[in-house]
């Protein structure tokens, strides 16, 4: 996997990844380990039975990480709880990319996703995401929880990568991110090939001179 301190995107690259997930997932601790600038995070003290921790985000966290040498990423993670989930559609827009974080430890992680799945549907069909297994405890668990996170998407007509992370470990987030940009620019590169095709297929069926008719209204 191409570590995305290696790779030399175009200038002025700026990507908008998102983190998605309940509470405790950790959201805001892969964002706190990947900012190079200080992370703006919006915890407040939690007085919710259950969150299994003293803090929880109730807007959203936002840091940043140079890209190359012109380009950025723009990092955002999302308040967890239910009672958000308004904010969930309104923060992806635009998004390059998105990271599903689930948390192994929560009384049902697959309602966790079904509730993402619900509130993200459209924008998890048309941008790149990946899935993040934390707080599985041994490989067993971690596997049979994959199992099943893969066949409720598969489910939902989504065949998306699921790895197991700590987010709390620097090197596992950033591989997260990069499978995350793999696939955005392997989703990109299949849509400019799709415009080529149409392109072609004007050409084709109308001659040389005919507009892209998809994308230019007359
Ligand atoms: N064991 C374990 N603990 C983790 C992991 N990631 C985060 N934590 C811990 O879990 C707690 C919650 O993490 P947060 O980053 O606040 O979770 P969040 O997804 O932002 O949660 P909300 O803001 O409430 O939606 C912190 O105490 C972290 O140290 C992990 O992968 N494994
Ligand atoms: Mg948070």
């Amino acid at each position: 996997m191409t570590s995305p301190e290696r790779r030399q995107p175009p200038a002025e690259t700026d990507l908008k990844l998102v983190f998605a997930g309940p509470p405790g997932a950790g959201k805001t601790t892969a964002i706190g380990q990947l900012s190079e600038v200080p992370a703006l995070s919006t915890e407040v003290t939690s007085t919710e039975l259950g969150l299994g921790k003293s803090t929880t985000t109730v807007g959203l966290d936002y840091g940043e990480l140079a890209l190359g040498t012109d380009g950025r990423v723009r990092l955002f993670g999302m308040p967890g709880q239910a009672r958000f989930s308004f904010l969930w559609p309104v923060l992806v827009r635009g998004a390059t990319g998105i990271i599903v974080l689930l948390n192994g430890e929560r009384d049902d992680p697959l309602a966790d996703l079904g509730l993402v799945l619900h509130h993200l549907q459209d924008e998890l069909q048309t941008t790149a995401c990946v899935v993040g297994l934390s707080r599985t405890g041994h490989q067993a668990k971690a596997d049979k929880l994959g199992d099943a996170v893969a066949a409720t998407l598969a489910a939902a007509g989504l065949a998306l990568p699921v790895m197991a992370v700590d987010t709390r470990e620097r090197p596992q987030v950033l591989a997260l991110m990069s499978a995350v940009i793999d696939l955005a620019e392997a989703q990109a590169g299949l849509s400019a090939l799709a415009v080529t095709d149409s392109h072609d297929q004007a050409e084709t069926s109308a001659g040389p001179s005919a507009p892209f008719a998809k994308t230019s209204p007359r």
